[in-house]
């Protein structure tokens, strides 16, 4: 019998930051109970809440008496936690390797990546600014352009197997490319979206739950 799983991920589905934890955690076989919070769910605000994570954002991950918050963070806690040694290399070069496009994520990618996506998505029709949208358009092509090149040649973004660089980078890419925008042709990055589209708990976590 298997033991009942310690950890919570609070947080609502459709945050691409509750993606990343919830796509790993399927992908190494991890159970856990997920709380709907923030976005139209609320609750994110509450004291309770800022008690946990004083940002009061989402994703935060409660395993026993160990909060975690910050994404990165906590798929970085979970390969540590359950030896995901593939996902996250012992080896400090490689380890590097991986780390620098979470870094990329988090810095650069991301917040991009956010103001495309909330002018069009969280923004009601009537209200969307066409120049905000093309400049944030643009810009997201710059920055998809380096990850384009950065896949010439293998398969994933840091060589030829699955990673967390690849957990932090293909929830925001699934956006990019359903996004009703105009975008160049990226041929390396379709091939890898493609792949990375063939992961049951891709679809799972972040193709089956849409753009919302
Ligand atoms: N750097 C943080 C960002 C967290 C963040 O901004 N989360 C968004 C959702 S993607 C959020 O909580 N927004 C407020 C809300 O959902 O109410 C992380 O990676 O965990």
């Amino acid at each position: 019998m298997t033991s009942p799983s310690t950890l919570t991920v609070l947080g609502r589905a459709n945050s691409s930051n509750v993606q990343k934890v919830m796509w790993l955690l399927a992908e190494i076989g991890q159970s856990c109970h997920r709380v709907d919070m923030g976005g139209a769910f609320g609750g994110n605000r509450e004291p309770e809440y800022l008690k946990k994570n004083p940002h009061g954002v989402v994703p935060t991950l409660i395993d026993l008496e160990t909060v975690v918050w910050e994404s990165n963070t906590i798929v970085r806690y979970l390969c540590n936690r359950f030896n995901a040694r593939a996902l996250y290399p012992d080896d400090v070069a490689r380890r590097a390797m991986v780390e620098r496009w979470m870094d990329w994520q988090l810095s650069t990618l991301g917040p991009a990546n956010a103001q495309l996506f909330q002018s069009i998505v969280r923004t009601p029709a009537g209200k969307r600014v066409q120049e905000l949208i093309d400049g944030y358009r643009d810009r997201n092509a710059t920055l998809f352009a380096v990850l384009d090149q950065a896949l010439d040649g293998h398969d994933y973004v840091e060589g030829n197997s699955l990673t967390l660089a690849d957990i932090v980078l293909a929830p925001l890419t699934y956006r990019w490319f359903e996004l009703p925008i105009e975008r160049p042709q990226y041929t390396h990055l379709r091939r890898w979206y493609d792949l990375i589209c063939q992961r049951p708990a891709f679809q799972e976590h972040v193709v089956g739950v849409g753009l919302s």
